[in-house]
């Protein structure tokens, strides 16, 4: 009997042990299959050239006030189950007016709006002139809606698109009425789950009238929403240049000129029996004066050569900086027919690197600049001009000469205006705090490094991609998931280094290698030490050194700084106060002087141009208060001090002349005391 017992039991060990390794295994496995990620082809873009006119394209915005409807944020899909861009919007609900390009959060009064999560629609109605009905293609193209769109014509859907901060656009030759009214209506979802870019979290919270929906994130700037930028219009002929691709070099000791294009063109020649198409390039000087000229050959792809080139240089690197050429594409058919006509501007520099240098046309670059937001009061991330062109004067007043599109890709316009203004751009795609990496999410950070990649390539400013900001690259998974990242985004181009900001300790991090820059964010005396100015300069110059020592790469500081509420005044300097800015920023450039003679240390960006809006937090006084400018773009004391050494910088690395104005003059009280320009 007991052997019989004991027999059993020992059955029933035997049976226990082996279902509980069965469950362990079971488990392992599907920790293995979380881990693995496939490098899996994204879908490429097309086209999104910038619209412009010329003799034969016409470009007209569709900006303005438009229609606006919030859902219930209960019921986010009932504007497509009841059909709202079936009819006017106004038919379904009650409508208010809103503009384009801008946040729709701000707009109201209503916290309802601002703190909205889901779906709203916009629409409006506008005129196609009869003369755009005849052998023309005719095409609709927003700068950026975030984070998903959904774009009707005349109540067809044309058009789905998801990721905030980049173009989108597509054919609406055959869904328009000419010379008569049109409808677009746009439904827009600002929802950020796990598996969006950037990543969020939504949930479901008791409040005193039942549950409401709450999204919540990690990241520091707040989640506007809506149709940020122009939405536009545009003809084309029936063929058309569809895509130019841009590479510049510089030979002969910077004497010489190469641009290297390739075009691809939409439609076909059908007048042609052969239907070989061929383009003429002509390249202009800034003061008009042509160049450069050739025939492509029927591959459309061929090279410019430019004797006694103005090449591309930053703002303070150069008496000239940001020379732009101007390049005309003339599309024609085999019989001479011309087909097309496409300009854009073009600057001619070369970029080189390796483990200590990061070289413009030969010249090491010192970077001193700026990470950023695009944000502003009643607008929110709605693109301004004036704002912008605001910010660039500042830009050059204070004597940066460059900055990081910190968290998301920045206007076109924005673009433009950094090549023209000679301004470095750290080019960011919209990745911030990435973590539990997955097969979904790697996917769509792809897709948003190729969108970028894809409108940005033709831009002298952009010097170099950045694949993330923060992510959390000590994850496990985190190794594989930036390379596929990194290596996808160097076979786009592999003309620019790569880089991420990243702020895991150097020994966690798994990512570095994969990249060509390492780029770090540490905030000593803010968010370590708070309040120790004794406590930074060392620190800085140990974690740079650091991070060279295991990856020996070229290293930058791309964030460091200290909130600072605008008219605080407390001395001896205490944190929030405009001297605590001021000498936490002197701490930090004493520990950059120290690194710059190390060489492989490459540049400075300060946290932040200026103030902006973030979710609401009690560590944040409406906002984040890191600007050295305000949110209204007036300098706080600490900008006085960051353009005094930024051009001190310019003047010993680049050897800059000075502005009259950076120092105040004080007293003649004879050379042992700097008092004007000339003591730098
Ligand atoms: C960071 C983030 C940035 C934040 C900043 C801060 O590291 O990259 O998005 O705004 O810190 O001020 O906390």
């Amino acid at each position: 009997m007991h052997l019989k017992i004991r027999l059993t039991r020992r059955k029933l060990e035997i049976w226990a042990l082996s279902l509980t390794s069965l469950v362990f295994a079971f488990y392992i496995l599907n920790l293995t299959l979380a881990l693995i990620i496939l490098n899996k082809d994204v879908q490429t873009s097309r086209g999104m050239l910038y619209p412009r006119e010329s003799e034969t394209r016409e470009v007209r915005t569709l900006d303005g006030i438009w229609n606006f409807v919030r859902s219930d944020e209960s019921n986010p899909t009932q504007g497509i189950r009841d059909g709202w861009f079936k009819d006017d919007l106004s038919k379904s609900r009650p409508t208010i007016p809103m503009p384009v390009p801008a946040s729709y959060n701000d707009i109201t009064t209503e916290q309802a709006l601002r703190d909205h999560v889901g779906t709203v629609w916009y629409d409006r109605k506008f005129f196609v002139p009869r003369s755009w009905a005849h052998e023309q293609r005719v095409w609709l193209r927003f700068g950026s809606v975030h984070y998903e769109a959904f774009v009707w014509m005349n109540g067809q859907l044309v058009v789905k698109h998801e990721m905030g901060h980049l173009p989108f656009e597509t054919e609406v030759t055959h869904l328009l009425q000419y010379g008569a009214e049109n409808r677009i209506t746009v439904m827009c979802d600002n929802a950020l789950i796990q598996t969006t870019v950037p990543q969020g979290k939504i949930s479901e919270m008791a409040n005193d009238g039942g549950v409401t929906i709450i999204q919540s994130y990690t990241f520091d700037f707040f989640n506007y929403a809506g149709i940020h930028r122009s939405v536009h219009l545009y003809t084309t002929p029936k063929t058309f240049i569809e895509q130019v691709d841009i590479k510049t070099n510089l030979t002969n000791n910077n004497s010489v000129g190469h641009v290297d294009y390739s075009i691809i063109v939409n439609g076909s020649a059908t007048n042609e029996a052969d239907n070989t198409l061929y383009a003429r390039l002509l390249l202009y000087s800034r003061e008009g004066d042509l160049v450069s000229n050739v025939r492509s050959d029927s591959k459309l792809l061929g090279s410019l050569q430019v004797e006694n080139v103005n090449p591309w240089w930053p703002y303070l690197m150069h008496s000239d900086p940001g020379y732009l050429y101007k390049l005309e594409i003339k599309l024609y058919a085999a019989n001479e027919q011309l087909l097309d006509v496409y300009r854009l501007n073009v600057g001619l520099r070369t970029l080189s690197w390796n483990n200590t240098t990061f070289l413009i046309n030969g010249k090491p670059i010192y970077f001193r600049g700026f990470g950023r937001h695009e944000d502003a009061d009643v607008r929110g991330k709605g693109l301004d001009n004036a704002l912008m062109t605001r910010d660039f004067n500042l830009l050059k007043w204070i004597g940066a000469n460059a900055y990081r599109t910190s968290h998301y890709p920045y206007s076109e316009e924005s673009m433009q205006f950094a090549d023209r203004h000679g301004i470095m751009i750290i080019d960011e795609c919209p990745s911030v705090d990435t973590e539990n990496f997955n097969q979904v999410l790697l996917g769509k950070h792809k897709s948003s490094l190729e969108q970028l990649v894809h409108r940005d390539r033709n831009h002298p400013s952009v010097v170099m991609w950045s694949i993330a900001n923060e992510p959390r690259t000590g994850q496990l998974n985190a190794d594989t998931y930036f390379q596929f990242v990194a290596n996808y985004t160097r076979s786009l181009d592999g003309t620019r280094p790569i880089t991420a900001a990243i702020a895991v300790p150097s020994t966690d991090d798994k990512a570095g290698r994969y990249l060509d820059i390492i780029s770090f964010n540490r905030y000593n005396a803010w968010y370590s030490n708070t309040g120790r100015l004794d406590m930074v300069t060392k620190r800085v110059i140990e974690e740079a050194t650091a991070w060279n020592k295991k990856y020996d790469k070229p290293v930058l500081m791309a964030e460091y700084g200290a909130d600072t509420l605008e008219g605080l005044h407390l001395q001896p300097a205490f944190v929030w106060s405009e001297e605590f800015q001021t000498a936490v920023f002197s701490q930090h450039f004493k520990a950059f002087d120290a690194l710059r003679r190390k060489k492989w240390f490459i540049g400075e960006f300060v946290w932040n141009f200026a103030d902006f809006k973030t979710a609401q937090s009690y560590t944040r006084v409406g906002g984040n208060k890191k600007g050295v400018f305000t949110r209204a773009r007036q300098p706080k004391a600490a900008a006085h001090l960051l353009r005094q050494r930024y051009f001190a910088l310019g003047r010993e690395v680049d050897q800059c002349s000075l502005p009259d104005d950076l120092f105040t003059y004080i007293a003649d009280v004879g050379n042992s005391v700097k008092h004007d320009s000339s003591d730098l």
